[in-house]
């Protein structure tokens, strides 16, 4: 990933947004507030926008050129970050359909690292090593669809412990460890199909790890109700963070898009897009209103205590009925198809942004309290603004000093809006809450501000993750890579700062200030490390001692080699097998020297691991194919590395 030169056509459009032709008053609102007319987009309309494949991008975004920066103002640009120095930011990056996650330096958006999660990785040798295949399980899926990477939390504070992230494809959850940067832990989510939005709780800590199932499907979906879409249903889990065990389930109607936790350990919410309960797009729009769900954690611990949950199918998870009429849960009827939600950093509010609808819905936290305690009468009156701020509202973050930033995907544009303002326009005040339109390239899903899903939300940088580059970067083939823009916020304007281009599709991302991770991160393994604690019993079992014997165990058709590997060479030079036999080959890198990593490739094999320093990894394979074959290190280690090879004899 390379950053480009400053866009010197960053265009600012002078706040208030002009309302051409107010005249109507939205039925989607409960307060009038005049809406514009382009903004009355009907059912048909919006059906014409999702349905057309191909025109739609293309018409509504007009192709910016490409202007190249001259170097001539001598002006270092605000992502300047000179050799040598490190990113005051840790960007964490979902890798989409890739399957990983990348670690990205901010604001030079440098790429330092790709962390594999659902995907093979020949790199490391993830899936191939005998460590990996413990996280991934024995027949993993190939890959996985990974949208909303997020970090543990205490008390509101990034913790540095973990990175969970949903497969969208699978119906999985990870969770990274932060100090070694791999990923520990992957998990299936029971009675569920496409696991979408994914939050940590953020008090008292993670805690739970909330996430939704996007699709409704029969309970249990074993062939029965095929087509009785009535029968359908999905569910809301609550995973427990640090067991990575399910902790509960919810039933809910309609279906789950995104989800949000609050700042107090006492609720989290979700978006639902298709209240309809329809299995076609034109049906999923049909209503104008959908809703945020919002789930009572108490309650819903409590009546799992108490038993009153059912169970499904196969799974022992115990699931609580969340549907209308429950008192564990609250629906907020909420304009439409709503898609993000995200909580104020100051702990006050939750947005729910519209998609199909201009608008974005503010929620307030102690209002869902009292609605709860039934002081309130209809779930409307938790509703404290609904600004409208563009066409196709997605996703909102946040600088800290009571401003919102809310990406409109139709527009392609951020839009820079206060909540305050917006909440005094909602009560009939004349005021004008929005503050700036940037132009973005193009079409943005998820934007994040550093810091902004935190308490510490420090209002310095916006990034804005764009579907589309178009015409931004030097042609590749078909396939454009997707543009993630870099944006200064710490003004009172936005100022557009970088292009990054990035392999397809990171859907969300989170910025975390270095202090929160760099002296978490470990430079080189502990030989007590438990990501491969599981290999060193082994060795135990056999009498090894990893750090020092290099020796061959036979074990009927099992063969055990350990060796070290210190630069430039491996413990053995050779080690024989007979066709046939099942070879483990454990390797412990006794190297001390930060970042000398060895490799451990057999020839002709498909097998391929990394050895960092003080790391032990294994592989098992068949010895199938008689002969020599070298094995060599595919890290450059040493001058002497190219003669960093051994040979596997394979007895015919
Ligand atoms: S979703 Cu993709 S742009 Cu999976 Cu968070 Cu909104
Ligand atoms: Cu060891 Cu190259």
């Amino acid at each position: 990933m390379t950053k480009t030169v400053k866009d010197p056509t960053a265009q600012i459009e002078a706040a208030p947004t002009k309302h051409d032709g107010e005249s109507d008053t939205s039925p989607l609102h409960g307060a009038p507030i005049k809406l514009s007319r382009r903004s009355m987009l009907g059912t048909t309309a919006l059906a014409g926008i999702a349905g057309a494949s191909s025109g739609f991008v293309g018409g509504l975004i007009t192709s910016r050129p490409a202007h190249a920066q001259s170097a001539s103002s001598g002006n270092k640009p605000e992502d300047y970050v000179a050799p040598g120095q490190l990113d005051e930011y840790y960007g964490i990056w979902s890798g989409g359909q890739s399957g990983e996650v990348r670690i990205l330096g901010l604001p030079s958006m440098r790429e330092l690292i790709r962390i594999p999660v659902f995907n093979p990785d020949f790199t490391i040798g993830w899936g191939i090593t005998n460590e990996s295949k413990r996280v991934l399980g024995k027949n993993f899926p190939p890959g996985g669809d990974g949208h909303h990477p997020h970090l543990s939390f205490t008390d509101g504070h990034y913790d540095g412990r973990y990175i969970f992230i949903n497969d969208k494809a699978n119906t999985r959850v990870a969770r990274i460890r932060c100090d070694i940067m791999r990923t520990d832990k992957i998990i299936p989510i029971p009675n569920a199909q496409s696991i979408h939005g994914l939050r940590p709780q953020r008090v008292p800590r993670t805690g739970y790890v909330f996430c939704n199932a996007e699709f409704r499907v029969p309970h249990p979906n074993d062939g029965r109700d095929l087509n009785d879409p009535k029968k359908y249903f999905t569910v809301y889990t609550a995973i427990n963070g640090d067991t990575m065990e399910i902790a509960w389930q919810v039933l809910v109607d309609g279906n789950l898009d995104n989800t949000e936790t609050d700042y107090e350990g006492k609720y989290s919410a979700a978006t639902c897009y298709n209240s309809e309960d329809a299995v076609d797009l034109a049906g999923m729009m049909r209503n104008e209103r959908d809703w945020v769900v919002v789930f009572n954690i108490k309650r819903i611990e409590a009546a799992v205590k108490a038993g009153h949950y059912k169970t499904i199918g196969h799974s022992k998870v115990p699931v609580v009925d969340g549907r209308h009429g429950s008192k564990l849960t609250l629906y907020v009827p909420v304009p439409k198809s709503p898609h993000g939600i995200n909580a104020t950093p100051d702990g006050k509010y939750v947005t729910a942004n519209g998609k199909l609808s201009p608008t974005t819905t503010v929620m307030s936290w102690s209002k869902i309290d009292d609605w709860f305690a039934g002081k309130l009468k209809e779930p409307r009156d938790v509703v404290v603004a609904e600004p409208q701020l563009g066409l196709g509202p997605l996703h909102t973050a946040y600088d800290g000093r009571g401003n919102a930033y809310t990406t409109l995907f139709i527009d392609s544009q951020i839009v820079k809006w206060n909540i305050d303002d917006a909440i005094k326009a909602y009560q009939g005040q004349k005021v004008n809450y929005i503050r700036q339109k940037l132009d973005v390239a193009y079409q943005p899903g998820h934007n994040h501000t550093s810091m902004g899903e935190t308490r510490d939300a420090d209002g310095k940088w916006l990034i804005s993750l764009n579907k589309f580059s178009k015409d931004r970067f030097l042609p590749v083939g078909p396939l454009h890579p997707d543009n993630d823009q870099l944006i200064d916020i710490s003004g009172d304007t936005m100022k557009l700062v970088a292009d990054a281009p990035v392999y397809c599709e990171p859907h969300d991302c989170t910025i975390v200030h270095r202090r929160f991770l760099i002296d978490k991160v470990k430079r080189k393994w502990d030989r007590g490390d438990p990501f491969f604690a599981e290999t060193v019993g082994m060795a135990k079992r056999d009498g090894i001692t990893l750090e020092k014997d290099n020796k061959v165990i036979r074990d009927g058709n099992k063969v055990r080699v350990y060796m070290t590997s210190s630069a430039p060479t491996y413990g053995l030079e050779e080690f024989t097998v007979k066709k046939g036999n099942e070879v483990t080959v454990v390797i412990t890198n006794v190297d001390q020297i930060e970042d000398l990593t060895h490799g451990f490739c057999m020839a002709n094999y498909g097998i391929n691991m990394e050895i960092s320093p003080q790391e032990t990894s294994s592989v098992t394979f068949v010895a199938d194919k008689p002969g020599v074959h070298w094995f060599y290190c595919t890290f450059f280690c040493h001058a002497l590395h190219l003669e960093m090879r051994s040979r596997m004899l394979v007895e015919a």
